[in-house]
């Protein structure tokens, strides 16, 4: 989507610190970290927000479940303790309308969340 800044930096029209990207997926750091490890998670595939994923994007999203393990693990946090977060739509925070997972570690995370 042209005005997505996520599809973007998909296709190097913005610049990104990538750590993983196959076909369908990429990883990059979370230009605004609020932990040691804060990452992104995105698919390829332009979808605004978890209330317009549909049965068919089922697999993709499990695949970046898959990513984000393999995040966490290649970042050393998975043994100590990550947390995954999709925010949707305003009242959570939502800022960028291309779903993403963010990953974020290396410190103690408190909950409830703010
Ligand atoms: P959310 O609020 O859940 O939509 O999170 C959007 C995240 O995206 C936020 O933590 C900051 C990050 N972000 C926004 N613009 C850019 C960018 O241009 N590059 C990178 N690397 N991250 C961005």
């Amino acid at each position: 989507m042209s005005d997505c800044i996520f599809c973007k930096i998909i296709e190097r029209k913005l610049p990104a610190k990538i750590v993983y990207e196959d076909g369908v997926a990429l990883a990059f750091e979370d230009i605004n970290p609020q932990a040691p490890v804060h990452t992104l998670i995105i698919p390829k595939k332009h979808i605004p927000t978890i209330l317009d994923l549909k049965e068919e994007d089922n697999n993709l999203m499990t695949h970046l479940l898959t990513i984000a393990k393999r995040v966490a693990k290649d970042k050393g946090i998975a043994e100590k303790g990550f947390r995954i977060v999709t925010n949707c739509n305003p009242e959570s925070g939502q800022a960028v309308y291309h779903i993403h997972f963010h990953v974020l570690g290396g410190r103690h995370m408190n909950w409830p969340p703010g």
